[in-house]
């Protein structure tokens, strides 16, 4: 039917417009002041759905639509009417609504102690950020991400249990380890900074590689207590949901710490695992080994990365017998179980080679000198150098890792979230219709009551009117009565005076 004041189109069973609020046959209500009042509430609530702001998701059209439901919903809920009941209600519209706008999808970098995972993930952020050396060097999880606005660094640190289970772990050969902590006052530290609340920082382009060094280098005092970094990029290169996790070596000399790295592979929903390309010895296929025990039985999400290639004597002819071998090792079932997988999944990187080409501009005597001697190892002579600066990037193969994550992680990611989601929408939807069924069956049963009392208090009425009416009837009766009887008596009154006049006459 059309609405009488809208004119918008509505089903014919409506009592109320949802365009507008109006009520469509107010005269069927016995109790105007009932109707008038649901029809003030549902005005108030179609005006503030007219309010709801929406901000696109742009990862997926479907779950934006959601999304948009969902917050239309979530306004409706929070409207008076219903304030005092959909609070749980609304608690699982924002958990809804926080999974669809910020799906996340962590990948963790991985390896033994100087496989370049800090600069691989260099290369892939466009930027030297993820501090890298030629000494043990990221001590501390690192997590950098896409951020709205201005970009910030969040620091938490160790409780004091914490700490303690940390340095009990710290084995009993890394001096190294003791003697550094010693000389770096790692105690007259640990005061200020055990048990500290979030350090938050925001910070330009400039200052931010200040920052994350200060808390995440094993040069610094400070790293030691520090639990957790994350980096909020506004220029971040990568897809927006993608979280890059930078941790320490697995062969750390705290077990503390290598054991969080163990932990976050399971969470992670991919794994990168850097292995320098010219040495899968013993020692580093047990760390694969381990990285794979870690990770719930799902080999696909593991990427060994060989990474250095550009060290290989020869990088092409190298890698290719390098790879068969690696493939063979990492076709058994503790890893990926199939040598389909570990071709797919096994990639070569030259993660500093494309850097320095990247940085070209910036290099020093000591990087330029670095940058054209692995160029001649591909026949590029220093003369030539920097014509073939995006040749020697390609080869560096950083750009078919960055394909991997936006084709096989990505999409594949995607796919499974979506899925989720959906299922969630399901059983959102689910209470949401249970919730305003409820609703509507309550409301219903007050205009109901309201229509009752009202014929009940009709009934009464019209009793009382009935016997008023006969009364009145009586009454008028009673008067018509006297009014004989008056004029009987009057009569006969008359009659007997007039017998008395004959009387006296005769
Ligand atoms: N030639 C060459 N050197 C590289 C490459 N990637 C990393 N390196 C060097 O290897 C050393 C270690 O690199 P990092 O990125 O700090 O290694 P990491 O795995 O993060 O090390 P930790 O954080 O200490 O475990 C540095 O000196 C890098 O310059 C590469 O692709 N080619
Ligand atoms: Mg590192």
């Amino acid at each position: 039917m059309i609405c009488k004041s809208c004119k918008q189109t509505i089903p014919d069973y409506s009592y109320f417009c949802f365009h507008c609020g109006c009520c469509q046959n107010k005269d069927s209500f016995n109790v105007t002041e009932v109707v008038e009042s649901y029809e003030t509430d549902i005005r108030s609530m179609v005006s503030s759905l007219s309010a709801v702001s929406h901000k696109t998701v742009r990862w997926n059209s479907t779950v934006d639509s959601y999304i948009k439901k969902i917050e239309m919903m979530k306004v409706l809920l929070s409207n008076e009417v219903f304030a005092s009941t959909s609070s749980s209600l609304i608690k699982k519209c924002d958990a809804f609504i926080g999974r669809c706008k910020s799906p996340e999808f962590h990948i963790a970098f991985v390896g033994t102690i100087k496989a370049g995972k800090s600069t691989l993930i260099n290369a892939l952020l466009g930027q030297n950020l993820a501090s890298t050396s030629v000494t043990p060097e990221t001590a501390v999880l690192t997590k950098f991400r896409h951020c709205e606005y201005t970009n910030y660094v969040r620091v938490s640190f160790y409780s004091q249990d914490e700490w303690k289970m940390l340095w009990d772990s710290i084995s009993s050969n890394a001096d190294v380890f003791k003697q550094e902590y010693a000389s770096l006052h790692g105690d007259a530290e640990k005061q200020k900074w055990i048990d500290h609340t979030e350090v938050y920082t925001e910070l330009s382009d400039d200052d931010l590689n200040e920052e994350i060094e200060r808390w995440t280098s094993s040069k610094h005092a400070e790293h030691y207590f520090v639990k957790e970094v994350e980096v909020g990029l506004r220029n971040f290169k990568m897809p927006e949901q993608i979280v890059f996790v930078d941790t320490p070596g697995l062969d750390d000399a705290v077990k503390y710490r290598s054991d969080v790295t163990r932990n976050y592979i399971d969470r992670a929903n991919a794994v990168f695992a850097c292995v320098k390309s010219d040495s899968l010895t013993g020692p580093e296929l047990t760390t694969l080994i381990r990285i794979f025990a870690n990770t719930s039985y799902n080999p696909e999400k593991v990427f060994v990365i060989g990474t250095q290639w550009d060290s290989l004597n020869s990088p092409e002819k190298d890698w290719k017998k390098q790879k068969t071998e690696w493939v063979k090792y990492l076709s058994g079932q503790d890893c990926y179980g199939n040598s389909k997988t570990a071709e797919r999944n096994i990639v070569y990187t030259a993660a500093y080679l494309n850097n320095l080409c990247r940085d070209y501009l910036f290099l020093d005597e000591d990087q330029k000198y670095t940058l054209m001697s692995t160029a001649m190892k591909f026949k590029i002579m220093p003369q030539v150098l920097e014509e073939h600066l995006e040749k020697l990037m390609q080869m560096s193969n950083v750009d078919s890792v960055e394909v991997k994550i936006s084709q096989d992680i990505l999409s594949k990611y995607q796919d499974y979230l979506l899925s989720d989601i959906e299922q969630n929408m399901n059983s959102l939807n689910e209470d949401l219709n249970k919730y305003f069924a409820e609703i509507k069956e309550s409301n219903q049963k007050i205009l109901e009551a309201s229509n009752q009392n009202i014929e009940e208090i009709r009934a009464q009425y019209d009793e009382a009117k009935r016997n008023l009416d006969q009364i009145d009837k009586y009454k008028s009766d009673l008067v018509n009565v006297m009014k004989l009887v008056k004029e009987d008596t009057e009569r006969r009154v008359q009659s007997l005076v007039d017998q008395l006049k004959d009387l006296v006459n005769d």
